[in-house]
């Protein structure tokens, strides 16, 4: 690495060596940007990465609710305003009790990059609570929500920073937090995406990232003459991205055998087909069981708990041609990289944000296999946030249809974007430093024209 690029890495090191998260992913960028400290200059001279790495704005706080037992609980609640050079803060909520600063400021780094290469006017955030849906009653859940809303209400606006969902945040809770926001304000306006689509939200905007990951990863397959086809996929949890991601490789024709959720892992050699994903739907997302219940239900499949003290996750010690992680960050390790590879894996698109560990990156690049870097592949998630954006400010709805075009041509742009700049920049296929360089290009581009602020 160059001097230049070394001392902002240590000295993120420095000032915040507990945040071993945000450290990683800045880590990774840099090891993509790096070569362009010589070829442009620029961004040494007017210090971009050193701002980069330094969130415009944080806002943390205390959230306070009341339990069904009458228990007063306190949480903590954060908004993370990364970078604002492109448009207003935008990135979603995460509720889950591993909530702290350093997951929220490197999911904001990842998305201030990911939202450039949309091709939409929008900037990086990222916020959350400690909070743990699991459990929780629906009264207990939408008192939290209006508690979390009644802070975040005074730092958010549709101009100005704009959140959606994300890990332990689905429609419910947009529904909830939307609904407390006009209380306050009495505006309806769009300052939440995800709604639902009778209050403003768009359609496919529930499986626009699982959608969009497919998209994207049968773009990359069609550059190389393959296809999703008859292929056997891995895919890892059960929630909003899980679920799409299953549905649209379904459609294209593609034999799912796995998913999971945190307590464990089920593995069918059968396939997950239509009628067992609604299952999973309804068991998720109505029900809001575990993946053990999968097992029971469909007697051809296995299921594996997660076991503490196991080095890998067997989801990824299945034989397949393609993997598609939609779980949490880290979730496959160097070892489970190389079990993949000892597997035959051919493509790896990653549909959670970082769910690779720095050494499996590493393992997963030196095989020479095709992979998609969550900030390229996951975008269509908040691509069609900005189109909710879009259709909130002209006071219209688009059709599915209309969406899911748009969705898929955005999906193509950021693959076209990402192959064409690691050809020129780095290395054909490397993906990892297309998607990096990118959406570095672009956004220092706008912080170098608007001046030192
Ligand atoms: P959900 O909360 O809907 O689902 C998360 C899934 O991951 C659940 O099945 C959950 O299991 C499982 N999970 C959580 N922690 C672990 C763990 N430690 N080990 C194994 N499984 C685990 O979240 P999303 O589907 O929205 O998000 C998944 C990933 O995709 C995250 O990384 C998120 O940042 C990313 N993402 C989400 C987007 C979106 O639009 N929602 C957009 C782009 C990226 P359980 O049911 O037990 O909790
Ligand atoms: O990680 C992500 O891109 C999201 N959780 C979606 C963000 C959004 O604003 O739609």
């Amino acid at each position: 690495m160059h001097d230049a690029t070394q001392k902002v890495l240590d000295h993120v090191i420095q000032l915040d060596p507990n945040q071993p998260e945000f450290i990683q992913a800045v880590t990774s960028f840099m090891n993509s940007v790096d070569s362009l400290v010589e070829e442009v200059p620029q961004i040494v001279y007017h210090k971009v990465l050193d701002r980069m790495v330094e969130p415009e704005r944080v806002i943390m706080f205390r959230v306070p609710w009341f339990d069904d037992d009458g228990q007063v609980q306190i949480n903590r609640g954060f908004r993370v305003q990364m970078n604002s050079a492109i448009g207003p803060y935008k990135g979603g909520l995460r509720f889950h009790p591993s909530v702290n600063l350093s997951i929220l400021k490197f999911l904001a780094f990842e998305q201030t990059f990911k939202n450039s290469l949309t091709g939409l006017a929008m900037g990086g955030g990222k916020g959350g609570s400690d909070f743990n849906p699991k459990g929780k009653s629906d009264g207990e859940v939408m008192r939290f929500c209006q508690s979390f809303m009644t802070e975040l209400s005074r730092h958010i606006g549709e101009d100005t920073d704009v959140p959606a969902g994300d890990m332990g945040v689905g429609g419910r809770e947009i529904g909830y937090m939307y609904g407390q926001y006009k209380r306050l304000q009495n505006k309806s306006v769009g300052i939440l995406t995800g709604k639902g689509p009778s209050f403003g939200g768009s359609f496919i905007r529930p499986e626009a990232t699982g959608y969009g990951l497919v998209y994207l990863a049968a773009a990359m397959l069609e550059a190389e003459n393959k296809s999703l086809y008859g292929k056997d996929c891995l895919v890892s949890g059960s929630g909003n991205v899980a679920q799409y991601t299953v549905e649209k490789l379904l459609h294209m024709g593609a034999k799912v055998l796995t998913m999971s959720d945190s307590s464990g892992v089920i593995i069918d050699p059968s396939g997950i087909d239509e009628k067992k994903l609604a299952f999973v739907k309804t068991l998720k997302n109505v029900r809001r069981g575990r993946m053990a219940e999968y097992a029971q239900q469909f007697k051809e499949a296995t299921y594996l708990p997660h076991n503490g003290s196991s080095s890998t996750n067997p989801l990824w010690d299945v034989k397949a041609e393609y993997a598609f992680p939609c779980a949490t960050q880290n979730e496959i390790n160097e070892l489970d990289a190389k079990n993949l590879i000892a597997n035959g894996i051919k493509l790896v698109a990653e549909g959670s944000n970082m769910p690779t560990t720095l050494e499996a990156d590493h393992v997963l690049m030196d095989s020479g296999i095709l992979l998609a870097p969550g900030k390229a592949s996951n975008a269509g998630g908040v691509a069609v946030s900005g189109l909710e954006m879009a259709q909130n400010s002209q006071r219209l709805q688009w059709t599915p249809e209309q969406v899911d075009q748009q969705l898929q041509q955005i999906m193509k742009n950021i693959y076209k974007n990402i192959s064409s700049v690691a050809e020129k920049y780095s290395t054909k296929n490397n993906f990892v430093d297309g998607a990096n360089i990118a959406g570095f290009l672009k956004v220092s581009d706008a912080m170098i024209a608007q001046g030192y602020v």
